[in-house]
């Protein structure tokens, strides 16, 4: 196990313990075990547990040095699954509901013996957690609002958990010696945010031994639907799939029906018969004249002729030709004018991972980061990349261990020296995810600002004010001529909660004139500023900055998430900040430093 795999562990246990009411002092332990861990490198934890040593590390003592070690070993803890196993798995679903913290959830069971969701929901709604020590009315209000939440939200599934479930089927049923061609199809393959069940589309010359390897993957916990060219599965996740099975002649047309949108494929179908031609997901066809749905889907169905009454088509190039289209990219499906684009002109190739030759915004242990700015810098290597920009979060961040000036500067040292010392090919800029205060001043004084390569202006508090207020505040931040870049612009964490209230056309507007670049924020919870805002604001000169906003290492691989939502919003290379080489952008933060100056 690496390191942060280990520390999730650690504060897994701390919030267990506390669900069961262990003593504090025992379950602060945990806690502070884990961030104690977070500081240390990971060769100097492999070398600490070699040589017996990791007890000697502050924070950490001989109890805890033993688990950390058999995790980091065996990747396992006997007293961590024992202990999972003690507890009634209602009171952990419960801490998903926000405001619930593992003392209150102590106290409902306890005092209301409460012992899961449905439970809980009950005893709000009678009113009785109102009542109890510590809680009220408001409390309880917002415990059933969150209930409400979770059920509406848990529908869905955030992009890349959907993508990190279907590659591996994808790969696996490539491999299959039936399958000729596999793929995902749907919202996941249109790179939307959220996802509400998977497609796979297969082309293969047998049904039932694809049928019977999808059925057992592992992970099912349902069969919900099982035919003679299909299945669903439901998965222990709460995720759905579903796989269809096609003659190899028919996969581009499956594929392109089963990509969507909806709204896509009722567009290509109106453009088909425009053309005296029926579209479905069997095939094009001529249309005969008026009859019928059930006549013209019989007329559609495969047939031994379809090869005969039409061209054959092969891919799903080939079938946006035959209704003389461009090819579309599936991010673009989703029938928002994208046809009389490619009507009319080729359209631009969309930005890619390969693309990026670097990223900003990405946090350290400095502030609540979990890897070093030494490891966060190897893994920008590892990526091949030029250059990482380092945004740890600034003083009024204290919930987030936001640095002082004078930690700032210390970094900024740190950070100058690592370059000076060439250990990696990567140069690392230095910078800060400065809070845009609630009256939109910035959260450095501008001499300490001026230290800086680059600022990222985020807002972190004060959610709540009303539109106007809010929108005043961030382009006060955006006016600011130390400002570089503007950071998650509506705060929204997909799933689980809304961005505050902005005007994001005037942020937009603001950006513009004042020669700020829009981050687009690539944790897959934000993808903030939204894919449906990029094309427009980047015509009109909006530059992009795809953003990871990494915790950790394995964070900074984000950026495909916010590639896909950048190809989604249409953008270029051109358009996108950090696919710049590193003179290019050095000379474009100097000019901006320069400007600011003066
Ligand atoms: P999701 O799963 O809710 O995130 O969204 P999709 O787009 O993956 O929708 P899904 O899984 O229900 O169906 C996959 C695609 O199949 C959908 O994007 C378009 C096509 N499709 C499904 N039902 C219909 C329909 O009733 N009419 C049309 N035109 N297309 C449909
Ligand atoms: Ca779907
Ligand atoms: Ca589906
Ligand atoms: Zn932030």
């Amino acid at each position: 196990m690496t390191k942060n795999e280990i520390a999730d562990v650690l504060s897994d246990i701390g919030t267990l313990l506390e669900l069961k009411g262990e003593n504090p002092f025992k379950v602060r332990a945990y806690q502070s075990g884990a961030r104690a861990l977070e500081a240390i490198e990971e060769a100097e934890l492999a070398r600490l547990i070699a040589n017996d040593e990791l007890q000697s590390v502050k924070g950490i003592g001989e109890a805890l040095g033993q688990k950390i070690g058999e995790l980091h070993c065996t990747g396992r803890l006997e007293f961590f699954e024992k202990l999972k196993a003690s507890i009634e798995p209602g009171l952990v679903d419960m801490l998903q509901i926000p405001g619930l913290g593992p003392k209150k959830i102590r106290a409902l069971h306890d005092k209301l013996s409460i012992t899961d969701i449905p439970g809980l929901t009950q005893a709000c709604t009678d009113g009785r957690v109102a009542e109890l020590d510590g809680f009220g009315a408001k409390t309880q209000e917002k415990i059933l609002a969150g209930i409400r939440n979770r059920e509406a939200y848990g529908r869905r599934h955030l992009w890349w958990h959907a993508a990190e479930v279907a590659e591996p089927i994808v790969q696996g049923l490539r491999a299959l010696p039936q399958v000729k061609r596999a793929e995902s199809a749907g919202s996941l393959r249109r790179g939307l945010e959220t996802v509400g069940d998977l497609d796979f589309i297969v082309a293969a010359t047998e049904v039932t031994p694809v049928v019977d390897w999808f059925v057992a993957l592992p992970g099912v916990k349902e069969v919900t639907a099982r035919g003679d060219t299909k299945a669903s599965v439901r998965f222990e996740s709460g995720l759905q799939a579903d796989l269809r099975i096609v003659p190899d002649e028919q996969f581009a047309f499956a594929l392109h029906h089963f990509t969507g949108s909806k709204d896509h494929n009722v567009q290509m179908r109106q453009r088909a018969l425009a053309r005296g031609l029926s579209l479905s997901e069997w095939g094009l066809v001529p249309a005969e004249g008026e009859g019928t749905v059930k006549a013209k889907v019989a007329r559609a169905k495969p047939a031994a002729d379809a090869s005969s009454s039409g061209p054959a088509i092969a891919s799903e190039r080939e079938l946006f030709t035959a209704l003389g289209l461009h090819f579309i990219p599936p991010e673009l499906r989703e029938g928002l004018g994208e046809i009389e684009w490619a009507e009319k002109v080729e359209l631009p190739r969309l930005v890619e991972t390969g693309d990026l030759r670097g990223a900003f915004h990405n946090h350290t242990t400095a502030s609540d980061g979990r890897n070093t700015l030494a490891e966060m810098t190897a893994a920008a290597e590892a990526l091949g990349w030029e250059y990482l920009g380092i945004a740890d979060h600034s003083k009024s961040s204290f919930q987030a261990n936001g640095l002082s000036e004078e930690r700032l500067l210390r970094q900024v040292a740190e950070i100058r020296a690592l370059n000076e010392s060439r250990r990696f090919k990567t140069h690392v800029f230095a910078g800060v995810e400065c809070d845009i205060l609630a009256d939109g001043r910035l959260d450095f004084a501008d001499d300490v600002l001026a230290r800086l390569d680059y600022i990222v202006a985020s807002v972190h508090n004060a959610f709540a004010q009303d539109e106007a207020t809010m929108t005043a505040r961030i382009v006060r931040a955006i006016e600011h001529p130390a400002t570089t870049m503007l950071g998650h612009v509506t705060g929204r964490l997909l799933l689980r909660r809304e961005g505050y209230k902005v005007d994001v056309g005037r942020a937009i507007d603001a950006a513009i004139a004042n020669n700020v670049i829009i981050e687009l924020n690539a944790s897959p919870w934000r993808l903030d500023l939204d894919w449906r805002h990029w094309r427009k604001a980047a015509e009109r000169g909006l530059l992009c900055s795809v953003n990871p906003d990494a915790h950790e290492t394995a964070g900074l691989e984000h950026v495909r998430a916010g590639i896909n939502a950048a190809r989604k919003g249409g953008l270029t290379r051109e358009q996108v900040f950090n696919t710049r080489p590193l003179r290019e952008v050095t000379a474009w933060l100097e000019q901006r430093r320069a400007k600011a100056r003066r």
